[in-house]
């Protein structure tokens, strides 16, 4: 049984256990020096770099298999098609979908979350309406429901967190009202590390019959994700923050919901037949991808999850959640440095502020030392805002990262200090 993340104590921490040093070098790119530095990458938040059996099945599928899918009966096509339905079911089984056919492919999150605005969204929110989504939220989370809003007359509604970064549930309770036609929220935040009890809030919705959209970036490289157990109605996730390829993710959808939703785009296989006079559109999942599709990334994915489901996912969360925590009290304990996000629950970020130096300088001065984190908003300015920073230094984890990377980022921090004071 994995620990809620806040209930790990040092004696629990998984760090010394867990064999890092074999799964490093199962990625190419970390062995490798910047500036004449050990590369450090804490950067994992904004991509994860991949293993070599995930470049391997993309150059092996190119180099093999690479045909156009659902259109030619020669061999290669064959392959291609197999290949590309296959991963439909690794994905299916790597969220606990019920079918394979609620697994939409898109370009990423960014591209799920839009299908929703733009299908179910146009179709079921009207004047008056109201759509709730969260203080701790990413643009790509924001932005289609304020673009769904000004096109409708709706109003976009926004629970409130506290000064952890925790979202305040009766605030979020009061919100949802009659007026409420979907609730959108993150399973993980990338610019804070909180996780989201997303089980609770889809029970609180549901409670008054007003469906869930999941933001699943942050959550699916940390977290094991079973949709049906959440019960959420839609569950988006990268496929390059998963240690699969980049321009390519997944749109869960129950069935049901689909079944009702319009077509997103129009174009080659999303359709049974067309006429001039009228066009009846394919079954699932095909009615939602238009299109010659990202089949490499396809490939990609599911090859990245049979990489992580080996290593298991009960180690990396016990091995993430020690790292996390030695990663916390290290950086809390430097001098002139503040953590932005202290929710119990967490996975995979630290960001913090330094007394007198920007972000920006904090990140360039730690690029030198080898150490790649990001600085910014973090596509996430009214969150920023809620904090009143203007930006925050992030280090982000994965399984590949150590505590030696942990001691090189703050001795780098302190490199900080001693530059700007
Ligand atoms: N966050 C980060 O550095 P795309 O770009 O479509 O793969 O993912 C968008 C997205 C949506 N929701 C959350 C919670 C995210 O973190 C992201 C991507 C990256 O934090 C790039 S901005």
């Amino acid at each position: 049984m994995v620990k809620a993340l806040h209930e790990l104590k040092t004696a629990d921490y998984r760090v010394d256990a867990f064999d890092v040093a074999r799964i490093r070098r199962d990625f190419p790119i970390l062995h490798q020096r910047v500036h004449g530095k050990p590369l450090v990458y804490l950067d994992n938040a904004a991509t994860t770099q991949k293993p070599q059996a995930v470049i391997d099945a993309v150059g092996r599928y190119y180099s093999t298999d690479n045909a156009n899918v659902h259109r030619g009966v020669h061999l290669l096509s064959q392959r291609a098609t197999d290949a590309y339905e296959g991963a439909r079911v690794t994905v299916q089984n790597f969220i606990n979908a019920a079918e394979s056919c609620e697994v939409i492919y898109v370009r990423g999150t960014t591209e799920a979350i839009n299908l929703v605005a733009q299908t179910y969204g146009r179709k079921s929110v009207g004047a008056g309406d109201e759509i709730v989504i969260t203080a701790m939220d990413h643009h790509s989370n924001i932005v289609p429901w304020q673009m769904l809003c000004d096109e409708k007359g709706a109003k976009l509604r926004v629970a409130p967190i506290n000064d952890a970064g925790e979202l305040l549930l009766d605030e979020y309770e009061r919100l949802l009202t009659p007026k409420t036609k979907l609730v959108a929220i993150p399973h993980v935040s990338n610019a804070l590390g909180t996780v989201n009890p997303v089980k609770r809030l889809v029970e609180l919705a549901h409670a008054r019959g007003v469906p869930v959209l999941v933001d699943g970036a942050q959550a699916a490289p940390h977290l094991k994700i079973d949709v049906q157990d959440l019960n959420c109605d839609f569950y988006a996730f990268s496929s390059h923050k998963v240690f699969g390829p980049t321009g390519f993710g997944v749109l869960y959808g129950k069935k049901a919901l689909l079944e009702k939703m319009p077509p997103y785009q129009g174009g080659g296989d999303m359709i049974l037949s067309v006429s001039f006079e009228k066009t009846v559109y394919n079954a699932l999942p095909y009615k939602f991808e238009a299109g010659t599709p990202h089949i490499a990334g396809a490939v990609g994915l599911a090859q990245a999850i049979h990489y992580l489901l080996g290593v298991g996912f009960d180690a990396i969360m016990g091995y993430e959640a020690g790292l996390l925590a030695y990663a916390t009290e290290t950086i809390a304990a430097l001098p002139g440095v503040k953590i932005i996000g202290t929710a119990k629950e967490k996975a995979g970020v630290i960001s913090f502020v330094m007394d007198n130096a920007h972000a920006h300088d904090v990140g360039t001065i730690l690029d030198q030392e080898g150490v790649a984190i990001r600085t910014g908003h973090h596509c996430a300015m009214p969150l920023m805002k809620r904090f009143g920073v203007p930006a925050t230094a992030r280090a982000s984890l994965a399984l590949y990262n150590t505590k030696e990377e942990i001691d090189t980022l703050a001795a780098a921090i302190l490199k900080v200090r001693e530059v700007f004071g």
